[in-house]
């Protein structure tokens, strides 16, 4: 089924990343990840890794080599502006997550009630896995045209729905959970819900990269400013990579 970002709330972008560029980000994660396992970095910095399972953008300078993190940010910021038109990266909203303990799947939520984005509103989430996801290891599930409907309630104490509640305000048959493969995004609004797929099994491994992008004029501003990294050009919207997908 093909999705449209604007009716549906989100779209599949196949090979989002080229292979090399998947290459390269699979292995600035992992090893990441590897340096937190050998009990490197600072107390606050393993708190969110031990608890939720991810390291922040912002931190990722803290895990590897800093001009590498850097190349990370600046290679997310030209994708997401090749792919959504003119855009702004959030760098400290965004995070690389690995999933390894199945409690600590995330349940239904928007990114706008429960992840703090509303600030940036109108925002996209690119969620890149970097493990093919959808059958073994366990895709993003989302509720299809919620985002129309969550955009007129109020926050919620905690940011999550159940499952009961979201069975009762939307039909089964708009629940999806694409299969992906390692380069492809999928793409949603922070308005649309979504939670971990769930799977009939307790083992998970699976890493993944979710990217808060603004379209909010104020950050638009920002990123084509002085505040773009020394030495850096700030991305330029290219001949756009199957746009129409994401419309
Ligand atoms: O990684 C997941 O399973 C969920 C991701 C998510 O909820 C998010 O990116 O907001």
């Amino acid at each position: 089924m093909r999705l449209r970002l604007q009716t549906d709330g989100a779209a599949i972008v196949r090979g989002f990343l080229s292979d090399q560029e998947f290459g390269r980000i699979a292995e600035m994660a992992g090893n990441g990840f590897a340096f937190l396992e050998a009990g490197g970095g600072d107390a606050s910095l393993r708190e969110t890794w031990i608890s939720v399972g991810t390291i922040w953008l912002t931190n990722l300078e803290h895990c590897v080599a800093p001009e590498l993190a850097l190349d990370l940010v600046t290679l997310l910021s030209r994708e997401a502006t090749r792919t959504l038109g003119l855009s702004h990266l959030v760098v400290n909203m965004c995070s690389i997550r690995r999933l390894t303990d199945w409690h600590k799947r995330l349940e239904w939520h928007t990114d706008y009630h429960g992840g703090g984005t509303h600030p940036y509103d109108p925002l996209f989430n690119i969620w890149l896995p970097l493990t093919a996801v959808g059958r073994e290891q366990p895709s993003v599930e989302l509720v299809r045209g919620s985002h129309r409907r969550m955009r007129g309630r109020p926050p919620s104490e905690t940011g999550v729905y159940t499952d009961e509640w979201v069975a009762e305000h939307f039909p089964p048959t708009d629940r999806i959970a694409p299969e992906l493969a390692p380069g492809d995004a999928l793409i949603f609004d922070h308005l649309t819900l979504h939670r971990t797929q769930p799977l009939d099994r307790e083992m998970v491994s699976r890493m993944s990269i979710e990217c808060r992008v603004t379209r909010h004029p104020a950050y638009l501003v920002l990123s084509h400013s002085s505040s773009w990294p020394a030495g850096k050009s700030p991305p330029q919207p290219r001949s756009p990579r199957a746009r129409h997908d994401v419309q």
